[in-house]
C-alpha cells in the first residue's frame, strides 16, 4: 500500500480545522501512521519547497508555513498519492472543487489548509524528510478486509 505525507499548514491549525481534516482523511478509510507537531525552519522549507524557491511570492510562502506549528501526517492506503490529491484539491481555494478539503474551508492559494504529496517518488522523499523511520507506525488494521475486496490487496 502507498504512503504519502500530509502537513496541516498554519491555516490549518490556527483556523481548528486539524480535526475536520483529519476526520476526512479516517472517513475515507486512509490510515494514520504517523503524525506530529512541529516549527518549519528556513532550511526545510527551502527543501521542501525547492521548485518554488526562486519565485517571488517564496518568502510570503515561507512566512505562512511559519505562522505556528504545523502537524506533519503520514497517511497509508491503496493509491494513497492520488486518492489524498484529489482529496486536498486545487492549490487555490477559490477555484478548488466544492467538497475537497480547500474547496470547502479556504479561499486562499497560499493559506490553502493542507500540503499534499504529488507523486509516489516526492511522497517517499517527503515522508523521509519530515519523519525519522522510528516515527512511523505501520501496525495492520483488523478493518482492511472491509475497506478493501481480497482482490485488491
Ligand atoms: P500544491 O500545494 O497544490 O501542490 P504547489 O504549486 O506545489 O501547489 O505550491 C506549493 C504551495 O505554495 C501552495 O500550496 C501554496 O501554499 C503556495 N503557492 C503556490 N503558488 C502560489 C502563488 O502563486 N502565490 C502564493 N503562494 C503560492
Ligand atoms: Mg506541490
Amino acid at each position: 500500500m502507498e504512503k504519502t505525507l500530509v502537513i496541516l499548514k498554519p491555516s490549518a491549525i490556527l483556523r481548528g480545522f486539524a480535526g475536520e481534516v483529519i476526520r476526512r482523511f479516517e472517513q475515507k478509510g486512509l490510515m494514520i501512521i504517523g503524525m506530529k507537531m512541529m516549527t518549519l525552519s528556513d532550511e526545510i522549507l527551502a527543501e521542501h519547497y525547492s521548485h518554488l524557491v526562486d519565485k517571488p511570492f517564496f518568502p510570503l510562502l515561507r512566512r505562512s508555513m511559519q505562522l505556528s506549528p504545523v502537524v506533519v501526517m503520514c497517511v497509508k492506503g491503496l493509491e494513497a498519492v492520488e486518492v489524498v490529491r484529489k482529496m486536498t484539491g486545487a492549490t487555490k481555494g477559490r477555484k478548488a472543487d466544492i467538497g475537497t478539503i480547500r474547496g470547502d474551508l479556504c479561499m486562499s492559494g497560499q493559506h490553502n489548509i493542507v500540503h499534499a504529496s504529488d507523486s509516489v517518488e516526492n511522497a517517499e522523499i517527503e515522508i523521509r524528510r519530515f519523519f525519522k523511520p522510528e516515527e512511523i507506525f505501520d501496525y495492520k488494521s483488523p478493518l482492511t478486509f472491509m475497506l478493501y475486496a481480497d482482490d485488491e490487496i
